[in-house]
Parts: C-alpha cells; sequence; structure tokens
C-alpha cells in the first residue's frame, strides 16, 4: 500500500510528467552526485548555470548563475490563497484557492518533461524539537536540491517519520520555462501547501525558507499561538561571561546576517550565532519566550561582505565544511577561478567576468556582481556558531529589536515603554526598500516587524495576535528598534556599524539587567549619550546627539505615513494600537 506522501509524489508526478523520480537521502555523496549532475547538464539557453571555483582558497565552493530574469523575490508574483480575501489582508496578493490552482494546474502540466524530479524530505527545526516540522519539497533543478540540503536538515528519516501520515508540509517546485509572466509563488495556509513556478532564486525556490517557515508558519502561528518571524536569534556574551539572547527583525538585507556574526569592537564581547533570518518563538512553561531556528544555513547577501566588516562570515565561506557552499551571481575573476563582489576585501581584479559572466569593466558603471548576489553557506562552517544552536527547546529571549534602514529621523536605538508599547514601535516601522526583492530599490516603505511580505495572513490581526503573546509571557523580552543607516549631509553612514553595532546591544543588555537610565520622550526610551560606550570611535559629539534626537517635524511626516498604513486594515487593526497611534500623534503636534 502506498503511504500518503507515496500518493501525493505519485500525483505530482502524474501532473509534471519528469523522466525520472529521484528521492534524496542527504548523503555526502548525493550532495557532489548532484552539483556533477548540475555542472554537467543543467543548462539556461546554452550557457552552463553550475561551476567549480578554485578550491585552494575557497575548499568545496561553487558558483553558481540564474536567469538573467531571475535575480530576487517577486512579491508582485507571490500570492497567499486563503478561501476568504480578508484573510489574506490588504498586506497580501489574493486569488480564491480554486482559482490559483487552475491557473497553476495549466503551467505545471508537463512542466518536468526532460528532467529529474527531486524528491526532498526536511525538517525545519531540530528533529527532536517539539516546535520542529516535517516537510516534503518536489523540485526539477540540482542547484535547489544542493542548496535545500544545506539550508535545511534533509534525509531519509524524514520519510520514516512521516511515515503513513498525512499533515506533512508541501512544496512543489519547477522553474518551468523561466518565463516572468509564467512565475507564481503561491501558498495555500489551510493545506500547508507552497506552489512556485517559473523561479530558481532564492525565497521563490527554497520554499522551506521565506514560503515555509514565514508565510505558511506565520497562519500556524496564529491558530497554536506561536509566532513565526523574520529574525535573527543570537546571543551576547559579557565580560563575566553571561550570554544574553536576543533576537532581531530587519527587512531584507538590512544587516541581519552582519549582527548574527558580528565580530565585537569591545574587548570582552562576543556574540554567537543561532540564526540569521527567521525565528520560531514559543511561550515556554517558565511563561518565557524561546526562539528557535528552523534552518541550518546562511543564503547571505554577498555584497559587502569582508575580512573588515564581517571576518566570520569570510571565514564560513572558506571553512572546508561536510556541506559545500554556492555563491549565486557573484562575479568571476577568471584568471584565479575565485568569486568576486563589490565590498570584498583587496582591489578589484583585472580578469572579471560578471554575474551573468560575460567580460566587465568598471568604466561602464554597473556593477560586476549582482547587488542581491548570494551564498549558501552550512551554519555549521560558522566560528561563532552558538553550543546552543541544535538545543531543541531553544533559547530564552531577554530582547527583541525590531528595526529598519533608515537615512532620516528614526534614532539609532529607542526602546519602548513595554511589550504592547512595542507591538507598535514594531507596528509603526518602516525601511528603504534593497535589491532583496524585485522592485525599486530606496523607496521608503510600511514594514511592520520586517514582516510586509512575509506575514501569511491579514496585518491586522497579527498585530493583535503580537499582543496575545504578550499577556501568555510572565516574563516578556523588552522590545527595541535600531537604525544603523543614518546619513549626514554628504550621504555617508554617520554609524560606524558592523563589529561596532555591539556598542548598541550593549546599551541594549544594560537596559535589560536595569542597569543604566534612559531619557524618557513619546516615541519611548532614548540612550543618555554618556550611557553609550564611545571609546575608540572618532565621531563628533554633535553627530551623536543627531543620532539621538527626536525630530519633532521628520515624527509628525512619519506618523502621516503610519496612520494612512494602519487605516487600509480598518477593525482588524487593533483598538490598542490605534489609541497608541492617535496619543503619540497628539503629543507630536503640541
Ligand atoms: P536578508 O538575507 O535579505 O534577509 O538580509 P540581511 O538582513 O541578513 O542583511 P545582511 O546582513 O546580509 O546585510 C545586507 C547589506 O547591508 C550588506 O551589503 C551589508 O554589508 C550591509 N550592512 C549590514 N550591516 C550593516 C551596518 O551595520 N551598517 C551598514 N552601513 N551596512 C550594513
Ligand atoms: C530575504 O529576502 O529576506 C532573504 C533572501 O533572506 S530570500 O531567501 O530570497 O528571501
Ligand atoms: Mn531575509
Amino acid at each position: 500500500m502506498a503511504t500518503p506522501l507515496e500518493k501525493w509524489v505519485e500525483q505530482q508526478a502524474a501532473l509534471t510528467k519528469p523522466d525520472e523520480i529521484y528521492w534524496c537521502d542527504g548523503s555526502e555523496q548525493e550532495a557532489h552526485k548532484l552539483i556533477e549532475i548540475g555542472m554537467k547538464r543543467e543548462k539556461i539557453g546554452d550557457h552552463n548555470v553550475f561551476y567549480g571555483l578554485n578550491h585552494k582558497t575557497w575548499p568545496n565552493a561553487y558558483l553558481h548563475r540564474s536567469h538573467p530574469t531571475d535575480v530576487a523575490r517577486t512579491e508582485q508574483l507571490t500570492f497567499v490563497c486563503h478561501p476568504d480575501k480578508d484573510a489574506a489582508g490588504p498586506n497580501n496578493n489574493w486569488m480564491t484557492p480554486n482559482e490559483a490552482k487552475k491557473l497553476l494546474t495549466g503551467l505545471s502540466d508537463g512542466c518536468m518533461r526532460g528532467k529529474t524530479m527531486y524528491v526532498m524530505p526536511y525538517m525545519m527545526g531540530h528533529p527532536e524539537s517539539p516546535y520542529a516540522k516535517a516537510c516534503v519539497q518536489l523540485t526539477d533543478v540540482s542547484y535547489v536540491a544542493v542548496s535545500m540540503r544545506i539550508m535545511t536538515r534533509m534525509g531519509k528519516n524524514v520519510v520514516d517519520r512521516i511515515a503513513s501520515r498525512s499533515d506533512f508540509f508541501k512544496g512543489l517546485h519547477s522553474v518551468g520555462d523561466f518565463d516572468p509572466k509564467k512565475r507564481f509563488i503561491m501558498h495555500f495556509p489551510d493545506e500547508g501547501l507552497v506552489w512556485s513556478i517559473g523561479s530558481g532564486y532564492g525565497g521563490n525556490a527554497l520554499l522551506g525558507k521565506k514560503c515555509f517557515s514565514l508565510r505558511i508558519a506565520s497562519w500556524l502561528g496564529l491558530q497554536q499561538g506561536w509566532l513565526a518571524e523574520h529574525m535573527v536569534i543570537l546571543g551576547v556574551e559579557d565580560p563575566d561571561g553571561n550570554v544574553t539572547y536576543i533576537t532581531v527583525a530587519m527587512p531584507s538585507a538590512c544587516g541581519k546576517t552582519n549582527l548574527a556574526m558580528l565580530q565585537s569592537a569591545l574587548p570582552g564581547y562576543k556574540v554567537w550565532t543561532i540564526g540569521d533570518d527567521i525565528a520560531w518563538l514559543n511561550v515556554g512553561a517558565d511563561g518565557r519566550l524561546y526562539a528557535i531556528n528552523p534552518e541550518t544555513g546562511l543564503f547571505g547577501v554577498a555584497p559587502g561582505t569582508s575580512n573588515k566588516t564581517n571576518p566570520n562570515m569570510v571565514s564560513t565561506l572558506k571553512a572546508d565544511g561536510f556541506y559545500p557552499t554556492l555563491f549565486t551571481n557573484a562575479a568571476l575573476n577568471v584568471q584565479t577561478n575565485e568569486p568576486w563582489w563589490e565590498g570584498f576585501d583587496g582591489p578589484v581584479p583585472k580578469n572579471l567576468l560578471d554575474w551573468q559572466g560575460k567580460p566587465w569593466s568598471s568604466s561602464g558603471g554597473a556593477k560586476a556582481a549582482h547587488p542581491n548576489s548570494r551564498f549558501t553557506v552550512s551554519v555549521y562552517n560558522s566560528p561563532t556558531l552558538s553550543d546552543q544552536f541544535d538545543n531543541p527547546a531553544g533559547v530564552p529571549i531577554s530582547a527583541i529589536i525590531l528595526g529598519g534602514r533608515r537615512t532620516q529621523v528614526i534614532p539609532l536605538v529607542t526602546e519602548a515603554f513595554n511589550w504592547r508599547n512595542g507591538v507598535f514601535l514594531g507596528a509603526r516601522t518602516g525601511s528603504e526598500t534593497t535589491a532583496a526583492a524585485a522592485h525599486q530599490v530606496g523607496v521608503l516603505r510600511r514594514d511592520p516587524m520586517a514582516m510586509i511580505p512575509f506575514c501569511g495572513y491579514n496585518m491586522g490581526d497579527y498585530f493583535g495576535h503580537w499582543l496575545n503573546i504578550g499577556s501568555m509571557l510572565k516574563y516578556p523580552p523588552k522590545i527595541f528598534a535600531v537604525n544603523w543607516f543614518r546619513v549626514d549631509e554628504d550621504g555617508n553612514f554617520v554609524w560606524p556599524g558592523f563589529g561596532e553595532n555591539i556598542r548598541v546591544l550593549k546599551w541594549i543588555i544594560e537596559r535589560v539587567n536595569n542597569r543604566i537610565g534612559a531619557r524618557q520622550t513619546p516615541i519611548g526610551l532614548v540612550p543618555h549619550a554618556k550611557d553609550l560606550n564611545l571609546e575608540g570611535l572618532s565621531i563628533p559629539p554633535a553627530k551623536i546627539d543627531k543620532l539621538l534626537e527626536i525630530d519633532r517635524r521628520g515624527w509628525q511626516a512619519e506618523m502621516d505615513e503610519v496612520n494612512k498604513f494602519f487605516s487600509q486594515f480598518g477593525d482588524r487593526m487593533p483598538a490598542e494600537i490605534r489609541e497608541q497611534c492617535k496619543s503619540l500623534t497628539d503629543q507630536l503636534n503640541v
């Protein structure tokens, strides 16, 4: 008798019609076999897409080039298909499940002809964690199979675990013919199903990541009383050896990975990495909030990564680990067969191919590496990996940071008055858009809790859910906002960022431990300049004051935008958040 899993795979194969079906076992040999197949067989047009790199300097590393129209998440083609439109909310594209399935069935008919269908059983979360979820993704490209093996706990044992159950989470993925007009990333939250066609890139194709672990999981969390968030999880060790666990939400390409692996500029402090992108947060029996990272890999932004900004990441990328490391859409130094990107160490190499494999010259003004070029690397390669990474229970969280990329107005750091005010602080967050998604870069948009592209249901309900979680916590974490991205009149970043961000984390930890005071303002608590350790930095005091000032006019304009944003959600916006919004607007207007 076929199991529900086997039946489901058969049905998808009947629709997509692959030449072969291959069940992945997650072994080392298999990863190398899949890479070999990718290097030999996979093509876009008549170009190869997968290449070995110089294994003397970049052990076990490979370069992948995606289709030139397929270089970032496509939010406009991403749908959340609840039966009821209001359940999806104004923050999601929506279709009825029937309509969506009809469309996708048409596009998927025979889409794997001539290809292999890879069946990938994987866990999100440690298998022994009560919070872990068993999933199966199907795909027709080896790049996705190799990437999923780095990003998740993939293996045969997951099939045994699913056994005769039918409640595993399903993902059907095909690159189709890469036609952007036939590209859709569709979610069916009630069925635990993601169906994605036409894209082989990142969050569109690695369905365990944003699709399952945020959009579907956030919906599960709403039903079951937990939170799935776009957050880093890190431990900060102080000079006495005490470790404080913190989660940090920031929109895409706003500094999460860098923060998760921060190399402290202050002696005696050390950051331990648990996650760099996704946190599942559960209320523990002791009334504290516990975080696990469902992933096992880092899908990080390459440009800007160097020994100066993030030495721990360079070590991670160069480690000769068990899993291969993939670079996607980086430039290639043909002389040395090494990857390269803007902001990497040393002078710009002479003989570069750009991210599409064409000879590159700096004179054209175009970047050699795509601005959203990325690496996929195992978190187990990281020298900063926390000893709690595989703890099935997760780590207890003392502070939550909700950030964004803002060149103006938003202070370096702010503390909310309490959890409920923290929910408002997160809800009012905006950020300037980046190259992580296909849209205009540098435009200010509202991005509450960095979840606007990832919340799998109506965001009005989401704020209510955050308030409820707060009521379930006996020891709610303190909530903060940070902004590393203020610029001066010349457009230069005022705050040095990266390893220097430890100075802000130190202030936060001292606030968590009630060791220092803070200045009360209408928008929250901000540091007294004297409480920030700025030793060794050469920022003029006037600039620090600017980073901590309350720009009343700027805030008035900000609250106009926030009011407009909130009003879209009508009555689904909790009354309490609307009242806080009104009260802050009134205080700014006196
Ligand atoms: P996603 O993987 O898209 O979710 O991104 P992320 O939030 O993990 O962002 P990441 O850490 O990869 O950083 C994105 C870009 O911001 C890179 O080019 C970094 O060099 C830059 N960046 C990160 N931290 C800082 C900082 O503290 N200051 C400044 N100025 N830039 C930063
Ligand atoms: C993001 O865009 O937030 C990412 C990259 O982490 S992706 O996996 O493409 O979503
Ligand atoms: Mn992300």
